[in-house]
């Protein structure tokens, strides 16, 4: 049996993070029953969530698991796509993950008013007298994690306007078709559908939000996969809008 390491649901998507959601939906694409344990955090063997156990192999980081499950269970994520249409998934997902991820990551954390009504919960349950230092100890280390990356020495009008190009590259790709890269459903779609649903959380007042709302076709998208994938959180959140 696989177990998937999660941080659990938060502001109405079916985890905090995009990279969870995405390890959720390659399982299920692949056909693959799984559990879920929220557990895992302090254990995680390179300090990030998403990790699986798989019949008492470990497997960190959302890649390394779908090459995981393609090596181990045969299941091509890419099935019927040309070598082009896979390089252009791949190419899409990681500047998903590696781009357009750290600017969304900055105004949840680093904008008080996102931080305060988001990432701030993770840490409720810490001692009331610690909390305040907790909170300010993982701020400035996501802070330091930004500047590491780089993009966080970009202003935020500047990281607003890279986010807005990978927007609209994503749009103009989908363009009307079912998912990404055609009316089937391909790895790189684990990516994208959880960094759009995040990007189009209702919690959270950004400039990526206002981008990606002004795509029909990319609001369409991140609606018919929450359905097809986590079909307890469609339509969640939208009442706060
Ligand atoms: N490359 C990793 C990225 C995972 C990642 O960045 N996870 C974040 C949450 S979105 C995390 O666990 N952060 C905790 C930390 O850095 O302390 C993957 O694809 O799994």
């Amino acid at each position: 049996m696989i177990t998937l390491y999660t941080f659990g649901p938060y502001f109405d998507l079916p985890d905090a993070s995009p990279f969870v959601m995405k390890a959720e939906v390659l399982l299920q694409m692949a056909n693959l029953p799984y559990e879920t344990n929220t557990g895992g955090f302090n254990k995680a063997p390179k300090g990030k969530l998403p990790y699986i156990t798989d019949d008492g192999e470990i497997i960190a980081d959302s890649t390394l698991i779908r090459l995981h499950i393609e090596r181990k269970y045969g299941f091509d994520f890419d099935a019927g796509l040309s070598r082009r249409d896979r390089g252009i998934a791949w190419a899409l997902e990681k500047m998903c993950e590696d781009h357009l991820y750290w600017p969304g990551l900055h105004a949840r954390w680093m904008e008080d008013a996102n931080f305060n009504k988001g990432p701030r919960r993770f840490f409720d349950s810490a001692p009331a007298p610690l909390r305040p230092f907790v909170v300010a100890m993982v701020r400035r280390q996501v802070r330091r994690n930004l500047w590491g990356h780089g993009m966080g020495r970009h202003t935020t009008a500047e990281m607003d306007a890279l986010a807005a190009r990978d927007i609209d590259a994503i749009a103009d790709v989908l363009a009307d078709t079912a998912y990404l890269m055609g009316e089937r459903p391909c790895g790189a779609d684990a990516t994208i559908f959880p960094m759009m649903a995040h990007a189009l959380c209702p919690l959270f007042d950004t400039a990526i939000r206002t981008r990606a709302e002004q795509h029909p076709n990319l609001v369409a998208y991140t609606d018919r996969l929450m359905t097809q994938y986590f079909p307890e959180f469609a339509g969640a959140g939208k009442a706060i809008a």
